[in-house]
């Protein structure tokens, strides 16, 4: 699946149009903080058949997001930022990951954690109910326990004063955000130092590009 691309391609992001991807959260928020422009292609969610199949021959996967460039379709959140951090590096354009090797090891353990783990709190607190009607069920004992190792470890990263992970913003702190305001959005309880990190990323205005869209839909 070879792919001829230029940097100055047009870039195209396809997104869902119900708004409630946490993986179309992540391609759009590095498009924003990385400043560059794009088009958005919004597919409605269960994708047809059709599209779907269109999808896996260009993408490999029939999955929103799948970014556009050039020739290459790619799928897979994290395979899009790591794409966008390599094709437009700092310092031309603001980094998406920790400059530092082992803050860079770590933003990329979190994501993925965030990625394989939570599934039961992730099923209870449905990003449907962050951007929309909170949920009134309480957690099972499943969820809650991912809940509390999602805080335990939150807090064992955070540092006093900083509003970010590590020493600059990464687009970790934008997953870690949305997972911990699953939390906050339906009134479970959250540590305070906790709910103000939280907080301060849900104002970032990358973050806010999808998240206005998604509170208004
Ligand atoms: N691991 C993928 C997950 C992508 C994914 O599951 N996308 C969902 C939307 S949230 C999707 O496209 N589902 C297709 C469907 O429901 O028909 C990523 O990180 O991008």
């Amino acid at each position: 699946m070879t792919a001829t691309v230029s940097a100055s391609d047009p870039l195209v992001l396809y997104g869902e149009s119900t708004w409630v991807s946490p993986w179309v959260f992540h391609a759009m928020t590095a498009l924003e903080e990385k400043g560059l422009p794009y088009t958005l292609e919004l597919v409605p969610l269960p994708i047809d058949a059709e599209r779907r199949a269109r999808l896996t021959e260009r993408a490999l996967l029939g999955k929103v997001p799948v970014l556009v460039h050039g020739e290459l379709w790619l799928s897979e959140s994290l395979a899009i930022s790591e794409y966008l951090a390599e094709t437009f590096p700092f310092p031309a354009h603001p980094r998406l990951f920790p400059a530092e090797l082992a803050e860079r090891a770590r933003a990329r353990q979190v994501m993925s954690y965030l990625r394989t783990d939570l599934m039961a709190l992730r099923e209870a607190r449905p990003t449907s109910s962050v951007f929309g009607a909170p949920v009134v069920t309480p957690l099972s004992a499943r969820a809650q326990a991912q809940a509390d190792e999602l805080i335990r470890l939150t807090r064992r990263l955070l540092v006093p004063g900083r509003t970010s992970l590590f020493t600059t913003w990464s687009i970790a702190d934008a997953d870690l955000a949305l997972a911990l305001m699953r939390l906050v959005k339906n009134r479970d309880p959250v540590p305070d130092d906790v709910r103000a990190y939280a907080l301060a990323q849900w104002a970032r205005p990358s973050l806010r590009a999808y998240l206005d869209r998604a509170e208004l839909t």
